[in-house]
């Protein structure tokens, strides 16, 4: 970073310090990763200078050769590695992804079924303070008391409401979904089926949970998470549904795609492809089993019973007393990082709630096993136990650097 550093200290020192922060900390937010150097280059390279309206072929501005070369790739390698009829790599992230589908196949005023937020459901599924929300008439669905899907209710509430969609997905629920039972139901409404599998996406590519692309109509996913690719989003789809989702992307909702980010993305694909994606896929699975098992074992509540994916929601409040604010700002004094959230129902507020999430695969991909997952849930333990201690607090941050010193970011 030569030319920045010569030319903007301040943005350059900011940089430098986010970059201290990410290798001194241990990043236990569910949906962040650590993308690889190739990935980096490719988002700062000169793609960031072309506009590129339309599509490969379709263009609407000269001097395409290159943007049509890297936006096939990108939709190439996401095919293989989904297994999709049609993918749309336009979407600048998970948010507009979903406007996106709404806009493409509902009207406004039509009904729609999502999974509740304080259940594990994302704020695009539906939550009122969302402009989808203001557009669209959502309903609700939520899990049982075992932490799943109640897909008798489901199926109740769906013949009772007729919605013309049914959305599945979540950003902080650690269980398997039914997607055959799930599709099923939507089918037996005349309801179009879309999944947002966002959080689980490098999960479905490196093969250790079932892939629902060919159970849904509309599939839509950030690029970021456990995928490890830069920070966007993208829709697959069944052939039926390309056209409509094409033109409701652009011109419908966005304008000129970001090529330097589509790039990118084409380079995290191809890196999804390979085997040592499986295995880190693999090892995400068994270091979130560790993590739930050890901090079980240090009594917390783990919410939906088990986790079955990358994350684990901890109900804090009613296991240890203290709520997910505390715990988060406790844990940010030992330099790891954690997000407060609801759990279901959570009579808390969402700014200071009775959970926190956890996710495992930025330490994964950092080389963490499960002896570091013991060792994690420990300082955990301790910074519940020290939360009023910043002398305590301190001490163990020392140990968290030091350790974290060991992982680096990225093989110099
Ligand atoms: N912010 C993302 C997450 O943390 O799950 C989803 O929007």
């Amino acid at each position: 970073m030569k030319s920045l550093k010569q030319q903007d200290q301040e943005v350059y020192q900011a940089v430098k310090g986010e970059e201290k922060r990410q290798k001194e900390g241990m990043e236990l937010i569910a949906s962040e990763n650590y993308v690889s150097r190739a990935v980096l280059e490719a988002l700062g390279s000169v793609f960031t200078n072309k506009y590129s309206e339309g599509y490969p072929g379709k263009r609407y501005y000269g001097g395409q050769d290159f943007t049509d070369q890297v936006e096939s790739l990108a939709i190439e390698r996401a095919k293989k590695l989904f297994r999709a009829q049609h993918v749309n790599v336009q979407p600048h992230s998970g948010a507009p992804a979903n406007m996106i589908v709404y806009s493409a196949v509902l009207q406004p005023g039509d009904k729609v079924l999502g999974m509740d937020l304080s259940h594990g459901g994302h704020l695009t599924h539906g939550h009122p303070v969302t402009l989808s929300a203001q557009i669209y008439n959502f309903t609700g669905y939520k899990t049982n008391s075992r932490g799943e899907i109640d897909y008798d209710a489901l199926e109740k509430m769906a013949r009772r409401e007729k919605p013309k969609l049914m959305l599945a997905g979540f950003s902080a629920y650690s269980r398997k979904i039914n997607y055959r039972r799930f599709t099923q139901i939507a089918k037996k409404v005349g309801a179009i089926s879309m999944m947002d599998m966002a959080h689980i996406a490098g999960l479905i590519a490196g093969k250790v949970l079932t892939n629902p692309v060919p159970y849904f109509d509309i599939v839509t996913t950030t690029t970021h998470k456990t995928l490890r690719g830069p920070r966007g989003g993208m829709i697959l789809c069944k052939k039926k549904f390309a056209k409509v989702i094409d033109q409701a992307s652009f011109p419908g909702f966005q304008g000129g795609p970001h090529m330097n980010n589509i790039a990118a993305k084409a380079v995290a694909f191809g890196e999804a492809l390979q085997p040592s994606f499986q295995k880190y896929a693999r090892q995400v699975l068994k270091n979130a089993k560790v993590l739930e098992q050890e901090l079980k074992k240090y009594g917390f509540k783990i919410v939906f019973g088990k986790t079955e994916n990358h994350l684990i929601l901890l109900d804090v409040f009613n296991s240890k007393g203290i709520s997910g604010k505390q715990l988060e700002e406790a844990l940010d004094k030992i330099n790891i990082t954690v997000n407060k959230n609801v759990i279901p129902d959570d009579p808390r507020s969402p700014l200071d709630p009775s959970g926190i999430r956890l996710g495992v695969p930025a330490v994964t991909t950092r080389g963490m096993k499960e002896k570091e997952m013991k060792q994690i849930a420990a300082w955990i333990q301790q910074a519940t136990e020290n939360i009023n201690s910043d002398q305590a607090l301190k001490k163990i941050r020392q140990e968290v650097v030091r350790f974290c010193k060991k992982f680096p970011l990225h093989k110099e």
